[in-house]
């Protein structure tokens, strides 16, 4: 249920507040330490930013899906550092067990996950399969009443930090691909796990991704999410097209962030005797950004408006995610573009951000994965009307 138009305005005015007075002017340091600083992690969980996505009745903010984007698209305006902390308890961390787990699952996780007390991460992808999410090895062994877990997962966001780890690992062997997943709930402290170094990467200092490892790590089959083996593929698909959604809407704040920058950079850098923003070359740059970013946003708030009455969206967010993690590398471009050799200096935000959003085309699927899932769709819905 949505909240009340005033409480929401609230919610709404004190997020712009943090993001302007607190995470703006901290994203250089964080930057520099490759960091998070603790008070500002603090002042999120105070703010229930851990929680914007789970129900009320587990502690949450029990946000509907056009608040919670309406969020993002705030939040999106700061480095994706600090998105990137609450991203998973949000989403892919959370939502694999308030979409299939059991009561019991719900009520010992939900609401240490919506505090910010225990961090959740969401582990897919492994060395030999990324895009090809159906062909993970990592095994799952049934041993008495317990599954012995062997294998690596890769790049997995906020690993190093995390509590609880939603697992997709193979109980079946005989079975190829989707069906002989299942999606297990390991905490971060069971013997047998282990994780690596954190990743070396070419931009979002701050975030934190690394290595899982899991060696004859035994977990109980209470454990697995929903309590039945074999779901897990479905639960992670189902889990990716919510975070589809977030990650466009933290596009097209990061776009509106860039293209901020870059009007205001151009409307107070003089050459040949005026601003620049009074040349139409500078003006076309200026012009298309705002046009896309119309177009992204529009997009993100129709999903998201179509999610929240209940209709399968998987195709619409896949639609958002594919423009408009485009639309964003676009903006970082021209917003590097306007500022000239001055943009290409780590001084100005758009230099980091240039770098920052080139993720958003590659996690949580690729582009190529997006235009897949769409028109797959599209012949599925064709046949179905045939
Ligand atoms: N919701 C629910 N179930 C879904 C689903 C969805 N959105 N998409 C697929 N499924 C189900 C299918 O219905 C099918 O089940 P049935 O056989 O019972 O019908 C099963 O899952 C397998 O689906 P499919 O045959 O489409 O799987 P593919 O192996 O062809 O893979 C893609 C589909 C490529 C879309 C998937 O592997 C994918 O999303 N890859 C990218 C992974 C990714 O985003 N990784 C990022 C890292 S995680 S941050």
């Amino acid at each position: 249920m949505a909240l009340d138009a005033d409480t929401f305005r609230q919610i709404t005015e004190t997020i712009d507040r943090f993001v302007r007075d607190r995470l703006i002017p901290a994203e250089a340091q964080v930057d520099e330490d490759n960091a998070i600083p603790p008070d500002i992690v603090s002042e999120m969980r105070d703010l229930g930013l851990f929680g914007l996505s789970i129900p009320e009745e587990y502690g949450g903010l029990g946000l509907t899906m056009v608040e919670e984007v309406e969020l993002a698209f705030r939040l999106g305006r700061a480095s994706p550092a600090f998105r990137s902390l609450i991203g998973t308890n949000n989403g892919i961390g959370s939502q694999g067990i308030l979409l299939d787990g059991t009561e019991q699952q719900k009520q010992t996780w939900l609401p240490r996950l919506a505090s910010g007390e225990v961090i959740g991460s969401f582990a897919l992808t492994e060395p030999d399969s990324g895009s090809d999410a159906a062909s993970i090895s990592l095994s799952a062994d049934p041993d008495g009443v317990d599954f012995i877990l062997n294998g690596t997962k890769r790049y997995i966001t906020n690993a190093p930090i995390a509590g609880l780890f939603t697992v997709m690992a193979r109980t079946d062997r005989t079975i190829e691909g989707a069906k002989g997943i299942t999606a297990f709930l390991v905490e971060g402290n069971t013997p047998g796990l282990s994780v690596g170094l954190p990743d070396r990467k070419m931009g979002q200092r701050g975030t934190k991704t690394a290595d899982v490892v899991f060696q004859n790590c035994r977990v109980p089959a209470s454990s697995i999410i929903g309590g039945i083996a074999g779901r897990g593929f479905s639960t992670a698909m189902k889990v990716l097209d919510r975070g589809r959604l977030h990650i466009s809407a933290v596009c097209v704040g990061a776009a509106e962030r860039l293209l901020d920058d870059a009007l205001s950079f151009a409307m107070n850098r003089r050459q040949f005797n005026a601003p620049i923003s009074e040349f139409q070359l500078i003006q076309a740059m200026l012009a298309d950004s705002r046009t896309e970013l119309y177009a992204g946003k529009c997009m993100v708030m129709d999903a998201a408006r179509r999610r929240d009455l209940g209709e399968a969206v998987s195709l619409e967010a896949s639609c958002c995610k594919l423009y408009c993690s485009e639309m964003v590398g676009r903006v970082a471009d021209r917003a590097v573009q306007i500022h000239g050799g001055a943009g290409y200096m780590a001084d100005y935000p758009v230099e980091r951000f240039y770098r920052d959003v080139r993720l958003f085309r590659l996690y949580e699927g690729t582009s190529q994965i997006q235009q897949l899932v769409i028109a797959r769709n599209m012949i599925r819905q064709h046949q179905g009307q045939n």
